[in-house]
This record gives structure tokens, C-alpha cells and sequence, in this order.
């Protein structure tokens, strides 16, 4: 695998870090180099046209963006490039985050988001590495091990629960 990163993890605020880090810690977990950064549609809008207009040129293969509220920064990346966009609203504000997603999630036809759950950044992430286990055998590797974990460990907890309650 090499060190560039290949999924450029983009949000709107810090406030999104705590969220949007476990997208990193994800990518992290499975080997793949990745970027973090805050750019935003409505005060960044130049940054952001800019970040996913040469995101291709710069080696990256995928785009997870986060961000709240009137959340348009996943839907003006993907207006600017042709990599796949995975969009994360996020819970912010009166509406908890489904104004995030309805913004993430209608892209009129031909500029699509891959939306996920409300501050679902793990899903990103894991989205991501499926897109890139399609170049990358190494990633496809690493994703059936950890299914292979999360099988093994709740079939564990299954049975000590069964046990318990025998
Ligand atoms: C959005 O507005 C950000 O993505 C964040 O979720 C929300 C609030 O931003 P801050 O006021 O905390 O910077 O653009």
C-alpha cells in the first residue's frame, strides 16, 4: 500500500472532529493512508471548490465529507469532481442532524453523495475501503478479516449469554 493518502476526509468545523475522527481511526485500523481537513461550502466555498477540483490529480480515490445543519459540503465536492463522495451528516443544531441529511442525501441526478447514517462516520469509512478493495486486494483482506472478528466476537457473547441464562 502506498503512503499517500488514497480517502480524503474532509468536515465543515472542528466541532465535527469528534465525530468525523472515528472515519479516521477506521481508515487507520485497515492500513489506508488518508487526509483530514475542515473546509466548509458556505465559509470556505473557494477551499473546497479548490480541495475536490484537484483531488483526483492528487491521488486520492475517495472523498468522506461531514458536516451539519444546512450540510452542502458533500454535494459541492461532488459537484466538483468525478471521485466517489461519501456523505456524514451530522447532528448539530435544532434538528439533531436531519436537515444534515436531507441536504446530504437529495443530490439531483448525475452528481450523486453516498449518504450514510447521521453521524455514521465508521460506515464512511468502511464504505470507503470497499470502493478501494476494488483496486487494492490487500484492503479486500483486511475488510473480510475484520467481519471475520465482529462474527467471532458476537458468536462469543451469544454463547455466554446462552450460558449464563442456562
Ligand atoms: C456546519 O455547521 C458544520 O459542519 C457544523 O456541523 C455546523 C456548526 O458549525 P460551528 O458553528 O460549530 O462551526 O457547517
Amino acid at each position: 500500500m502506498q503512503s499517500k493518502p488514497l480517502v480524503g476526509i474532509l468536515m465543515g468545523s472542528d466541532s465535527d472532529l469528534p465525530v468525523m475522527e472515528k472515519a479516521g481511526a477506521v481508515l487507520a485500523e485497515m492500513g489506508i493512508p488518508y487526509e483530514m481537513d475542515i473546509s466548509s461550502a458556505h465559509r470556505l466555498p473557494d477551499k473546497t471548490a479548490e480541495y475536490a477540483g484537484t483531488a483526483r490529480e492528487r491521488g486520492l480515490e475517495v472523498i468522506i465529507a461531514g458536516a451539519g445543519m444546512a450540510a452542502h459540503l458533500a454535494g459541492v465536492i461532488a459537484a466538483h469532481t468525478t471521485l466517489p463522495v461519501i456523505g456524514v451528516p451530522l447532528a448539530s443544531g435544532a434538528l439533531h442532524g436531519v436537515d444534515a441529511l436531507y441536504a446530504t442525501v437529495q443530490m439531483p441526478p448525475g452528481v450523486p453523495v453516498a449518504t450514510v447514517a447521521i453521524d455514521g462516520a465508521k460506515n464512511a469509512a468502511y464504505l470507503a475501503c470497499e470502493i478501494l478493495s476494488i483496486k487494492y486486494p490487500e484492503v479486500a483482506g483486511e475488510l473480510e478479516k475484520f467481519r471475520a472478528k465482529t462474527r467471532e466476537s458476537l458468536m462469543k457473547k451469544s454463547a455466554e449469554l446462552k450460558k449464563g441464562k442456562a
